[in-house]
């Protein structure tokens, strides 16, 4: 990877938190060397983003410690960014198009490529369209362009803006494909009952970590940004029926819309669960937890999950103190409808996580059936054992009798199949 030099500038209100370590992680992930921060606080202002003092402080400071890049947080409108570059003469990027670098080195699976494209298309589209205006208006410096030149650059930037759109477009398309083909394959699960736990969190909080330790598979981690860009679904075996995990993109606080769209289609197989693990990173402190955890429960609201029961998930217990753990646990008890501590690096209370999930899942009965004898009844006694629990299967004069401990959905599905069979609960609560 190569390593480029660069200082980050913040802009922030006073009652905004300092988000510098974050960008700091974000640039390093990027494959940034950080020389210097600076953390300014006061509003924008419109020629630079920032006050014209605080541009010369950074100008004058680069002059002793020259970097290749200057980052800038939040953003920056397309104007700002090039009278940056102008007065710092070296290349300006915002947190945005740092992220949007993150993506890219990260994105494995077709999907992840194309999503990561579009924002990328979508996003720059300003910027691009400024530069081609830019470079149009340099090429004519000296002389006043004549009618004509001028036509003829309208041309260009109308062609290459016209071009992009089509792209964004084709991509759309793909994208809709791909995200019909997951819709199908969810939908196939879950008629044969299978039941999706999604892990969902902030960047970087131990989403795949669990994942693996629940299930023994390997998703790539690392104590970098966005590592995980694409859903990965695996079977989940130690709960006592038919479920799938799935472990997928985190969440970013200030994420740009065009952004977050382009992970829709994976955001998909958050809002469709039945149930969410939040993971959250109990080693931050109270209120970067809280910035993180408002951060997720907003894009639940915004991908319309809200509604899905939650599970939070205090990872990384084994970083805190077993005080500042239980001062935490009671902090954010009213977020979810159970809350954990776990630690999925050291594998320890994943039990207790998987006991709360199970009990947000549909839950199970005893029930006695009949079966028919014969093909239908063998291939509906293995679909039984496929998403229930059979206690006991035997064989009576005309019938098959079971005794299994299924989910009511299970059991309207069955009679769904052959309405004649005969199902009774055996237990009453
Ligand atoms: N100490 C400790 N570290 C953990 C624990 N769980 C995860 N980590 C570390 O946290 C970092 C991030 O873990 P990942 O599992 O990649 O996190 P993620 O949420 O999947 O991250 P992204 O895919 O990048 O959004 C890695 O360095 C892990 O080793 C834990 O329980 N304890
Ligand atoms: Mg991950």
């Amino acid at each position: 990877m190569e390593i480029q030099s660069a200082i980050l500038i913040q802009r922030r209100f006073y009652r905004e938190p300092n988000l510098l370590p974050e960008f700091e992680a974000i640039a390093k992930t990027a494959g940034y060397t950080v020389l210097g921060t600076f953390d300014i606080v006061g509003p924008p202002s419109a020629k630079f983003g920032i006050s014209t003092g605080k541009v010369e402080e950074i100008a004058t400071w680069l002059e002793v410690e020259p970097a290749e890049f200057a980052l800038f947080a939040p953003h920056l409108k397309s104007s700002q960014l090039f009278r940056l570059m102008e007065r710092f003469e070296i290349e300006v990027r915002d947190r945005s198009q740092v992220i949007l670098e993150i993506f890219d080195r990260h994105a494995r699976t077709p999907q992840a490529k194309l999503q990561i494209e579009q924002a990328r298309l979508r996003y720059e589209l300003p910027f691009e369209r400024h530069q081609i205006k830019m470079r149009l208006q340099n090429e004519h410096t000296g002389d006043r362009p004549t009618t004509d030149q001028v036509g003829a650059g309208e041309d260009l930037l109308t062609k290459r803006m016209s071009e992009i759109r089509k792209r964004i477009a084709l991509i759309e398309e793909k994208l809709r494909k791909i995200s019909k083909a997951q819709a199908l394959k969810r939908k196939r699960r879950s008629r044969i009952g299978f039941l999706d736990i999604a892990l969902a969190g902030y960047t970087n909080s131990g989403k795949s970590t669990l994942h693996n330790a629940l299930t023994g598979s390997e998703v790539e981690i690392a104590d970098k940004l966005f590592t995980t860009l694409s859903t990965k679904t695996t079977k989940l075996e130690s709960l006592n029926r038919q479920v799938v995990i799935s472990d997928s993109v985190g969440f970013i606080s200030g994420l740009p819309d065009q952004l977050l769209k382009a992970f829709n289609t994976t955001l998909m197989e958050i809002s469709e669960a039945d149930v969410i693990i939040l993971v959250v990173d109990a080693s931050d402190s109270i209120e970067e937890m809280e910035r993180k955890i408002d951060t997720c429960l907003v894009t639940f609201a915004d991908i319309e999950a809200n509604g899905i029961p939650l599970v939070m998930a205090l990872n990384k217990a084994d970083l805190i103190s077993s005080d500042e753990l239980a001062e935490k646990m009671i902090h954010y008890e009213q977020y979810a409808n159970t809350i954990t501590a776990i630690s999925a690096k050291e594998e320890t209370g994943l039990e207790e996580l998987l006991a709360a999930v199970d009990s947000e899942l549909p839950k199970l009965y005893t029930y006695a059936i009949e079966l028919p004898y014969g093909d239908e009844g063998m291939s509906l006694l293995s679909w039984l054992h496929e998403v229930g629990t059979v206690d006991k299967s035997e064989y009576k004069e005309t019938t098959i009798f079971v005794q299994a401990e299924l989910a009511i959905e299970m059991v309207q599905r069955l009679q769904q199949m052959n309405p004649d069979i005969s199902v009774q609960r055996t237990e009453v609560e």
